[in-house]
């Protein structure tokens, strides 16, 4: 911090503080707090189990409210370096079992609840209760939920890290199956209340929209620019307590939700226009209404732009409203005091928007406040696929931000200068690099604008990076290599080890005391134990409970027996035909098949089941979900096939089902097309619970096999580079001639066998496969899927080689906690 004396401002707003965190009353007893909620704050002598969770979850949340304050008091005190993590999403699944396990509250709730239980039947656990509690689903997949890992390890390693989201009224879609086919319904998350948040009104910040800018020259002469006749939309902070492990830290998750204005209609009321007024209020609201589906592809809406813009503006304004609260209207400092971390380009107009608040609100100059900006943001990108890369219309921007655009022109003006000087004379690599991208229809390139203004640019995994310096960004790479890093994701060993798989946890800290749960690479120490036949015995038995609970959800949930006895091979994840559950389809009717020409001998009994949404705009993801739901049911209504192959599609994959599978797993399906999976985080989970992988040369798939080694991961497939060459030259019929067992499954495919009463209903995807141009090129890695099936299948026959397989995941999975992720970003990027 280069001021070096505190103003007096700053001084008193210090002393303020020490005596916040002075008068900080003592912590109340979750008992005393709940009894509390049961017999006042409900007031009614019959309470309903939901009203039971609301009673703990508000406990729990009034128990954080002390060293939630003290947490905010301390790192303004300390003026700790404070990371806004900017993200329109944050899929946090449910809080409560978590908040338990961090706040070390679990005995101590089951305690309290034990007077309540005499009347409760099928409710009398605290797991059953805990069920009860709706997933937060503000986030579609991985990107999303690593937000929500992020925000865990942040607390836990007492970092002072605020995430910024939008407060979705809808989050992620529940999905149904329907005759095989997908259904949407809407997710009203908020309809019984949310206990765990906290409205702040006295944060409200104005968000513009619309207008027009005009110019004037001040007395010195000076040109300013202001934004007017604006339609203003007022955002409102929700704050989420985050506790980190058992260290008193509670950070913050400040989701904001777009309300009209107090004083929007005054004048259109007097005029008359009292339906344009009303209107208008809907416009306002509808901001943050809805999550869009999408994972992994754009979507180009206009509502989409503006919610972008709501996260961006409301959370900066934020930021240098507190900073302006303690240190006046001197940035100088700010940007040693900030870093903003873009996850991913979805909230990258943030950086024309500080530009904006800075040069037209603070009036500072642009090389100032071009140099603030530059030291504070950093960008994470999260995919290659082009159809993910966002664009928008240049028009769009010039209707709805037309202030924003022009400071977007600046900047782009004044880069391309630096790209000239570096490539001189070369009036290609302009256009190439330029942020407008030229044409009938010109856009911006949001991914552009993030690397220009960021000061670190970082991938998610080793092979993502690496092609995203050598293809993507490569020329971006060239001019200023030292912006790129990598950073390979993880996930919270606390939610997908110690939370979500109790037996696996108890089993971990009665060998290695519990520290496991603070540093994950303690589970090395595992490795030594290997041979050891009492933890084989106890390793399995844990498996097969699992797998038991997670039988009697797949029998409610799809009406499929799942045997305990059989192995569990899972493929769990957002539907695209990148992530190719076809391949895996394509083997389930290969077992089918083999099943029914009586060639058993090679198979090992096994269960398979697939889960996952489909964007409701993807046609192809759609169809799949409707093949898988038709092999299903042709496999499970022979019973011939029935002792050998069972397989199901889980309806509503979310948060809480993966806490559910993921200990349950024996084979974790990871298997995209090498070059296309960023890294995957699903896969980490369930190497954490025990889990093989069959995978290829893929996203952190890689990583993982270096940690664990090629004896105790099946390996198949093309790499990145091989598919790459062949997309030259593919000729899928080629492959399919040469494996008799691929040419089987077309031939059964397309004799209509499993689409008998819809015919033609499967063409596109049987087209897709034999296609030149298949980008996904499923028929060339078919041979090679099948043949590491058959060796996954002969390992699993040898029951102890098996777990002791399944242990030596476990114990390498240490790197993979999003712990040691954080600690690289916080030591290499925020400087925290
Ligand atoms: C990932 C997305 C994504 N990459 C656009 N990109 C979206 C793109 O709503 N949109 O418009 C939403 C999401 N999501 C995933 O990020 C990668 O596919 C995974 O491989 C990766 O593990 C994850 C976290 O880095």
């Amino acid at each position: 911090r280069p001021s070096d004396k505190p103003s007096d401002k700053s001084k008193e707003v210090n002393d303020e503080v020490k005596e916040q965190i002075q008068n900080c009353e003592p912590c109340d007893s979750l008992s005393a707090s709940l009894s509390r909620y049961m017999n006042n704050g409900l007031g009614q002598e019959e309470y309903a189990q939901h009203d039971l969770f609301h009673a703990l979850a508000s406990s729990v949340k009034e128990l954080m409210l002390g060293n939630w304050r003290q947490t905010r008091a301390k790192d303004c005190q300390y003026q700790t370096k404070q990371v806004a993590y900017l993200s329109l999403e944050f899929l946090m699944g449910r809080a409560l079992g978590n908040a338990l396990l961090n706040l070390d509250l679990t005995d101590e709730s089951r305690e309290a609840l034990s007077q309540y239980a005499v009347d409760l039947e099928s409710f009398e656990t605290l797991e059953s209760l805990e069920s009860l509690e709706r997933d937060a689903g503000l986030g579609n997949g991985g990107l999303g939920r690593l937000a929500a890992c992020f925000l865990d390890s942040c607390a836990s390693l007492d970092l002072a890290v605020t995430g910024y989201g939008i407060r979705y009224e809808y989050g992620m879609f529940a999905q149904r199956i329907v005759d095989g086919y997908q259904v949407e319904r809407p997710d009203r998350w908020l309809k019984d209340g949310n206990p765990w948040e906290v409205r702040v009104p006295n944060h409200n910040v104005t968000v513009p929209f619309f207008g027009h800018t005009e110019s004037y020259l001040d007395k010195l002469g000076r040109r300013h620019v202001t934004w007017v006749d604006t339609q203003d939309v007022k955002a409102v902070a929700y704050d989420m307590p985050i506790p980190g492990y058992r260290n008193g830290r509670i950070n913050t998750l400040r989701l904001w939700k777009s309300e009209a204005t107090d004083d929007f209609d005054l004048a259109e009321f007097n005029q008359g226009d009292y339906t344009e007024a009303v209107a208008r209020k809907n416009l306002a609201e509808q901001i943050t209404m809805v999550l869009y589906p999408n994972d992994a592809s754009e979507n180009g809406k206009e509502l989409r732009l503006r919610q972008q813009y709501f996260l961006s503006s409301a959370t900066l304004q934020d930021l240098l409203n507190n900073w302006v609260r303690q240190n006046g209207t001197d940035f100088s400092g700010f940007d040693s005091a900030n870093v903003m971390q873009l996850n991913d380009t979805h909230p990258s107009v943030a950086v024309p928007e500080l530009m904006r608040l800075l040069v037209d609100h603070y009036a500072l100059e642009w090389d100032k406040a071009w140099e603030i900006t530059t030291n504070i943001m950093a960008y994470t990108n999260h995919t290659l696929l082009p159809e993910a890369l966002e664009r928008w219309p240049v028009r769009m921007f010039e209707q709805m931000l037309p202030r924003v655009l022009e400071i977007i022109y600046e900047i782009n003006a004044r880069y391309l200068d630096d790209v000239a000087h570096h490539w001189p004379g070369d009036a290609d690599m302009l256009a190439k690099m330029s942020i407008i991208e030229e044409g009938d229809e010109p856009h911006v390139r949001m991914a552009y604008l993030a690397i220009v203004a960021s000061f670190s640019v970082n991938g998610v995994a080793g092979l993502h990076t690496q092609l995203l310096t050598s293809g993507l960004f490569k020329h971006f790479y060239e001019l200023w290599p030292e912006k790129f890093n990598n950073k390979t994701n993880g996930v919270t060993p606390r939610r997908w080890l110690a939370h979500c798989n109790p037996r696996l946890a108890a089993l971990l800290t009665k060998r290695l005391g519990h520290e496991w749960v603070r540093d994950l690479q303690h589970l090395h120490a595992l490795s030594a134990f290997t041979e050891d036949s009492a933890l084989i015995d106890e390793w399995r038995e844990v498996k097969q409970a699992n797998k038991r609970e997670l039988s009697l959800m797949i029998a409610k949930e799809c009406g499929v027996e799942f045997e305990p006895e059989m192995m569990f091979d899972v493929h769990v994840k957002r539907i695209h035909e990148y992530k190719r559950q076809l391949l895996n389809i394509l083997h389930v009717i290969h077992l089918y098949h083999q099943i029914l020409q009586g060639n058993t001998g090679a198979l090992v009994p096994r269960c398979v089941l697939i889960g996952g949404k489909a964007a409701p705009g993807y046609a192809m993801a759609k169809l799949l979900i409707k093949l898988a739901s038709n092999v299903a049911h042709m496999v499970n209504s022979d019973p011939e096939v029935s002792p050998y192959l069972r397989f199901a599609f889980l309806p509503n994959y979310n948060v809480s089902a993966m806490e559910k599978i993921c200990p349950a797993t024996d084979l974790s399906q990871q298997i995209s097309t090498a070059g296309k999976e960023a890294s995957g985080t699903g896969n980490m989970k369930f190497m954490m619970n025990g889990a093989l992988t069959i995978g290829t040369l893929d996203g952190a798939n890689i990583e993982m096999l270096e940690e664990v080694g090629e004896d105790n991961f099946f390996l198949f497939g093309l790499n990145a580079s091989q598919v790459n060459s062949l997309q030259q030259d593919y000729q899928p019929s080629q492959f399919i001639n040469e494996s008799p067992a691929l040419k089987q499954v077309m031939a059964l495919l397309e004799s209509g066998h499993f689409n008998l009463l819809e015919p033609g209903i499967f063409d596109s995807i049987i087209d897709s496969i034999k296609s030149p141009t298949d980008p996904w090129m499923t028929a060339a890695d078919f041979e090679s899927y099948r043949l590491a099936q058959q060796r996954a299948a002969s390992a699993y026959k040898d029951n102890d080689s098996w777990t002791q397989m399944s242990i030596r995941n476990t114990a390498c999975s240490g790197r993979f906690s999003s712990d040691v992720t954080i600690s690289a970003y916080r030591d290499e990027i925020w400087k925290a």
